[in-house]
């Protein structure tokens, strides 16, 4: 008998305002599910102009910025804390490439396919390592929440 450890690691998932006014909410949800993801926390908000610019800071000097501002202010978005092994890399697969048309054509079953608006317009957002899911969990989330932590599954300890 060995001590058997699971590691579960926490990832930031956005449903973003055309996911919510297209009514995708349901489907990105069974798909999150059906993928062995467990919905920690989740918060639906209206982003005001101070939290894009803060939450997506690194792309403060890119010419799409303001476009990104305006884009994710228009409508709510719903805020999600995802669990399960390799999170952070898994809900990335899952969302498929940035530009939903190319999406479309290279990962035919990712989200962003599934939405199918344009380079901008792309429904989901996912953190893009372990470090961004832990900035972006507490960004939106009080709770102390570490984005990798270690289970021991007692059944198989001696
Ligand atoms: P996200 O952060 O939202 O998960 O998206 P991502 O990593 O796939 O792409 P990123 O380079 O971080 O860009 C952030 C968001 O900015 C918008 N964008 N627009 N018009 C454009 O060329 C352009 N490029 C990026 C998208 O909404 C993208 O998800
Ligand atoms: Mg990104």
């Amino acid at each position: 008998f060995r001590c058997a450890s699971i590691e579960k690691e926490q990832t930031l998932g956005i449903i973003k305002p055309d996911g919510l006014l297209s009514n995708y909410t349901d489907k990105i949800k069974n798909v999150i599910l059906d993928s062995g993801f467990v919905i920690r926390n989740e918060v639906s908000l209206q982003l005001d102009e101070d939290s894009v610019r803060t939450f997506y800071a690194e792309h403060s000097s890119k010419s799409f910025f303001n476009s990104l501002i305006t884009y994710m202010t228009s409508g709510p978005v719903l805020v999600m804390i995802l669990e399960k092994e390799n999170a952070v890399a898994d809900w990335r697969a899952l969302i498929g490439p940035t530009d939903a048309r190319k999406a479309k054509i290279t990962h035919p079953h990712s989200i962003r396919a599934m939405c199918r608006t344009n380079s901008e317009k792309n429904c989901v957002h996912g953190s893009d390592s372990p470090q961004s899911a832990q900035r972006e969990i507490s960004f939106f989330f009080k709770e102390k929440s570490a984005a990798v932590y270690v289970f021991l599954v007692l059944k198989y300890c001696p």
